[in-house]
């Protein structure tokens, strides 16, 4: 732990700075051990506070050596500044000055991940949200910006490629094989922005022209070895920056945009001014390399680092409570990116899938926060699916509240009037209601309230008055610090559907569709003229993120699923009707019960596979069952071998019953022709697998050899993985053998491939017949490195997150095994295990032994040195 305790600190005692920093100057002489900072920076005072005298101007830095500090020139003597663990204070005396630092920093030895460190041959950064802090003494807050000149030197043979922010400015050889770049940053921007890399590395390259006519220069740099992996993520590129001018009207500034990738990285990417830093995970695909899935995320995350350019570096955020504004916006501007460029209902039923299983679960857990938090100890650990999916579900409530073309109207305001500034979420709330002419004063406690709101929704048919009512309640359960809760403002799409399953006018204009603006505790709303008793869809397209509950038969989640003209609810009606027989299940098997599947979702299931009209990827969400971790959700107190044991049920009973129609889907989709990574062909492959996963589970050989020609036969990654986790997940006995012999091919083949290795760490990690013990195993082979995230998320991550029965073995093994594997990390990688420790933080929602048990892991962790990010995880949760 830094300091004894670590503290909170809070929205409410946000200050602006005392000091602005005009122009940072940095200069990097990267060498064997250690690196050389020389900062130059111009100060002026902040005019706009009240100051009795000049204040002292408090730098943070950490991890660092300082060398020597001179203000206008004046070296400072030790007696003139003062210093600590985590700051360098100095006196200025005249209202603008100069700075000059020299430091000295270890990147080799930051294992952190955060600052500047080394990565296989090459030196990177990652600086938000304070890693600058660990570069040099700086005013390390993002509403400090200002114009970046950036130096870097380094041997020439070992660092050919030398890159920051902005545009290449000079390039110089040097004595000893060393060598110069300088890069200059027009845009102000905070420090969390900046990025530098340094290594041998190269490039594929493209250019862009911008609506404006100007051409850019497109540059993505990788390990020699990886050139040929490039091509996906530079066609993403290049659609985001023509789906940015269309649909925002935003334009990219600088005359070249270039992407890195790296192989030890905390998170997805990082949208550093006109120098994106990927996790290599996040940008190189090749259809041999890469599944479909990959595919799909390289293109939203390149477009949602892209998209920040604008929404997060062009205007961002005032401070770290602040975060949402970029990242929320930024997730909806890259979901819709992905909407148009795919299936846009199957995206929404993706988007929704995650919110509702992991969202509402963290809302609804021991660290549940608004998505503008109010107070925080660690800032990394607010990079959550509250801040980033919850909060894009805010936006898209305001788009869907103003329209689309007013939503358009309140982003040119908002771009247009903060420009250059570093905003709050409530700014960009008021562009919003300025360029709309709406009040948004009770939707602003979306930003304010943690916690899943609830719909409970009754109704009533007159058949006298030919009237139906609808009545809807909304409340929100108390989540840490916040007992009560203010009203929301909750937009609630709704139609009627009659007998025949026909849409039915909700007004007199004929409308089959609308919004109603849910705002009072409770609310009736009337629809007159309606001629039999009809059957509500609710909460269609998901237009609100609140748990709903209507009390519908299963006929009537049947009825929907056929005939809802929302294909969002189709779905969710489908999910429905699973989670109900599947709970009833549980249920049954806790009082050891004969288990029987309801017919209904035999049949419903037979109709989806059945429906040539419907798109081939919705056909596979609808045959999707509901997770374990969502259906761990519906009960009150977790049990999780039941849930276990009646989904595999489910899922063999309807591979049972539907096997010869599986079989035919199978058949008519497992066809061999060129992998293009397109949606139509997405959707194929993705139901093709998804019948293979239902025919694995049958205790027979014909998935088992389906799975075992396709892994053969497999012309892409895709196809190849699917069959091999098919294989291993397989109920037959004669799976094992063909499983192992598959996986050890696999690895041969893939050993020198860091992200295909990583599927296949993941893939046996998160396999139900797979224990503890086999990850061990796993963590003992020689592609494992016990330091990268990749790594670790691929086996500890995938196995206590997603192979719940093992991970939750009565013994407690698991919770074991997962605290010694955070106190670990925690010394090296605080964010990572932060990021790690989360399946133990739910501990309350277990039966009386495992809570105990995890209790006593976490009590354990709380024993040792902490970094702050793991003692706030940790105490919040024993709190
Ligand atoms: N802004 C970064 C996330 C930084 C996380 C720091 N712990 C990536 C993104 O959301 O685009
Ligand atoms: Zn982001």
């Amino acid at each position: 732990m830094k300091d004894a305790q670590p503290r909170a600190i809070y929205l409410k005692d946000y200050q602006q700075p005392d000091y602005w920093i005009e122009t940072t100057h940095l200069v990097f002489d990267l060498g064997d051990e250690s690196t050389r900072v020389t900062s130059t920076l111009k100060f002026h005072l902040n005019t706009s506070k009240k100051h009795d005298q000049l204040p002292p101007l408090e730098l943070v830095g950490t991890d660092m050596e300082l060398i020597s500090v001179a203000i206008d020139g004046q070296v400072q003597t030790k007696e003139q500044y003062q210093i600590s663990k985590e700051r360098l204070i100095l006196q200025p005396v005249f209202e603008q000055f100069e700075t000059v630092i020299v430091n000295d920093i270890k990147p080799q030895e930051n294992t952190s991940l955060e600052g500047l460190y080394s990565s296989s041959s090459m030196f990177c950064t990652q600086c938000e949200a304070e890693g600058f802090r660990k570069i040099t003494y700086y005013l390390d807050r993002p509403d400090v910006m200002s114009v970046f000149t950036t130096t870097v030197i380094a041997d020439k043979e070992r660092f050919p490629v030398l890159l920051s922010n902005g545009n290449a400015i000079e390039r110089k050889d040097l004595d000893n094989g060393r060598h110069l770049v300088t890069w200059n940053d027009p845009f102000k921007k905070p420090a969390y922005l900046f990025a530098l890399v340094a290594g041998k590395l190269e490039f594929v390259e493209d250019t862009f022209t911008t609506m404006s006519g100007r051409e850019v220069t497109l540059r993505i740099f990788v390990e020699p070895h990886n050139i040929t992996k490039c091509d996906h993520a530079m066609v993403s590129l290049k659609k985001s920056m023509r789906w940015d001018e269309e649909v925002y009207g935003r334009e990219y500034d600088l005359d070249i945009f270039m992407i890195v990738a790296v192989d030890d990285f905390n998170m997805g990417a990082m949208e550093n001014k006109g120098l994106n830093i990927f996790n290599s995970s996040c940008v190189l695909a090749r259809p041999d390399t890469a599944t479909d899935a990959t595919f799909q995320r390289i293109e939203a995350i390149v477009a949602h680092e892209y998209f920040h350019n604008w929404s997060g570096n062009r205007v961002t955020c005032r401070d770290w409570f602040q975060l949402s504004l970029k990242e929320g916006f930024t997730v909806f501007r890259d979901a819709e990116f992905s909407a148009d460029m795919n299936s846009r209902t199957v995206k929404r039923v993706e988007d929704v899938n995650l919110l509702r299983s992991h969202q509402f679960v963290e809302d609804a857990g021991p660290m549940a926060h608004p998505i503008r938090p109010d107070s925080f100890i660690e800032i990394n650990n607010f990079y959550t699916l509250t801040v980033y999916e919850k909060g894009a579900e805010v936006v898209r409530m305001i788009h869907n509240i103003v329209g689309k073309e007013g939503f358009r109207k309140g982003t040119d305001l908002y771009f247009e009037r903060h420009d250059g500034q570093a905003v709050t979420c409530d700014d960009f709330v008021k562009a919003m209601e300025d360029a709309n002419g709406v009040d948004l004063t009770l939707f602003r406690n979306w930003y304010s309230q943690a916690g899943t709101p609830v719909l409970d929704v009754t109704d009533e048919y007159d058949e006298d008055a030919q009237e139906y009512r609808l009545t809807v309640k909304q409340s929100c359960p108390a989540t840490p610090g916040q007992e009560t809760k203010k009203l929301f403002h909750i937009p609630l799409e709704m139609g009627l559907l009659d007998g025949e399953g026909e849409p039915m006018p909700l007004d007199k204009s004929g409308l089959t569709t609308k919004v109603l603006d849910i705002k009072q505790p409770e609310e009736t709303f009337v629809f007159t003229g309606v001629d039999e008793r009809p059957l509500p869809s609710l909460l269609r397209g998901f237009s609100a993120p609140v748990h709903l509950n209507y009390d519908y038969s299963r006929e009537d989640l049947v009825f929907l699923m056929s005939y809802d003209e929302d294909g969002f609810n189709r779905w969710d009606s489908c999910q429905r009707l699973a989670i109900d027989i599947i709970m009833e299940l549980v249920g049954k098997v806790q009082k050891g019960e004969e288990l029987v599947l309801d017919s209904s979702l035999i049949e419903a299931f037979g109709k989806v596979l059945a429906d040539d009209s419907l798109d081939k990827a919705m056909v596979a969400e609808l045959l999707h069952l509901p997770s374990e971790t969502y259906l761990a959700e519906q009960m009150e107190v977790i049990d999780i071998d039941a849930i276990h044991q009646a989904r595999q049920f489910v899922k063999q009973s309807l591979a049972a019953a539907l096997k010869d129609q599986l079989v035919a889907v199978y058949n008519e989709l497992n066809i061999d022709k060129p992998y293009k990574p397109e949606a139509d062909d997405i959707a194929e492959r993705t139901l093709k697998n998804t019948c293979l996963g239902y025919l694995v589970e049958l205790d027979e050989e014909t998935g088992v050899q389906l799975a075992q020609a396709q892994y053969a036969g497999a012309g892409n990654m895709t196809d190849s993985m699917a069959a091999m986790s098919c294989l291993a997940s397989a109920e037959h006995a004669s799976s094992r053998p063909l499983a192992e012999k598959a996986l050890q091919e696999f690895a041969d083949k893939w050993a020198e491939d860091t992200n295909v290795i990583d599927m296949w760490f993941s893939t046996q990690a998160a396999c139900h017949h797979n224990g503890l013990e086999k990850v061990k195993e796993l963590m003992q082979h020689k592609a494992f490195d016990k330091k990268n995230p990749n790594k670790m998320r691929s086996l500890v991550g995938a196995f206590c997150g997603r192979n719940l029965v093992n991970f939750h073995d009565k013994s407690g093994s698991g919770y074991e095994f997962l605290a010694d594997e955070v106190i670990r990390i925690d010394a090296l990688n605080p964010q990572l295990a932060a990021r790690l420790i989360n399946p133990l933080t739910r501990w309350k929602r277990y039966d009386e032994e495992r809570r105990e048990l995890m209790q006593k892991v976490l009590k354990r962790i709380q024993q040792h040195e902490l970094s702050s990010d793991i003692f706030e995880v940790v105490s919040k949760s024993l709190a």
